[in-house]
């Protein structure tokens, strides 16, 4: 199927679950009740102002940067990154929203925002976030172009969930979906939601992530 801007999925059903929605599909009823409320997406969760402003913002940071490459050991593959403490004042109530909707009030947050561009031929490999850097939740919001994340279970790779990240969404992983699955990015030439191709075109995400358990930090808040 060709890609026509957003999907027009109907809702999943598994069993016992009652109505799953067409952003998320995973291997299992199983899987899927493990994951309610673990691993979330927001679609249209930006407007299309609010997707231009951020991009207007950290395209000219960007562009000063190289794509990387073939690092040895790197989990992602095809990419340019910056951490960015210091923000317009459009684009902070729009990360405001974010830190409303993903985190509880009193959890202390990395006051420094990841901001991860992935090339068209980019792509993210398996992996947990360190706990040295990162805490018990992760949120991201997706730019320019659809993308397909998939978690797989540590300990069990039949367990899968995939999530469809469209432009303007916002996708939450906390507790297991955080702790107990890897996360990816697929590449372009395994990008598919089902059977429904998602071409993979640049990416731009933005990321926030709680503070490291058990370290001292200061609550953005
Ligand atoms: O681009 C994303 O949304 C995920 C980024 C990621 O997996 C990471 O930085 O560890």
């Amino acid at each position: 199927m060709v890609w026509s801007g957003h999907l027009a999925l109907g809702a999943l059903r598994a069993p016992g679950l009652g109505t799953w929605p067409g952003w998320l599909r995973g291997s299992g009823p199983t899987v899927l009740r493990r994951l309610r409320g673990a691993a979330v997406v927001r679609p249209g969760f930006l407007s299309s102002v609010e997707e231009e402003t951020l991009r207007r913002e950290l395209e000219p940071e960007l562009r000063r940067r190289r794509y990387e490459y073939d690092h040895w050991d790197a989990a992602i593959h095809g990419f340019r990154e910056t951490e960015k403490s210091h923000w317009s004042e459009a684009s902070q109530a729009i990360l405001q929203r974010v830190r409303v909707a993903a985190f509880p009030p009193a959890l202390a947050q990395l006051p420094m925002v990841h901001v991860l561009d992935l090339h068209q031929n980019g792509y993210i490999k398996p992996h947990v976030d360190s706990i040295k850097f990162c805490g018990g939740i992760i949120a991201g919001l997706s730019l320019l172009s659809p993308s397909v994340m998939r978690l797989i279970d540590t300990q069990d790779p039949q367990e899968w969930l995939e999530l469809l990240l469209e432009p303007g969404s916002l996708y939450i992983l906390r507790g297991p979906a955080r702790y107990d699955f890897s996360h990816q990015i697929l590449r372009d030439e395994e990008s598919f939601f089902g059977e429904h191709r998602v071409p993979r075109g640049r990416r731009i995400s933005v990321i926030c992530r709680s503070f490291p358990e058990g370290e001292p930090g200061p609550s953005s808040r």
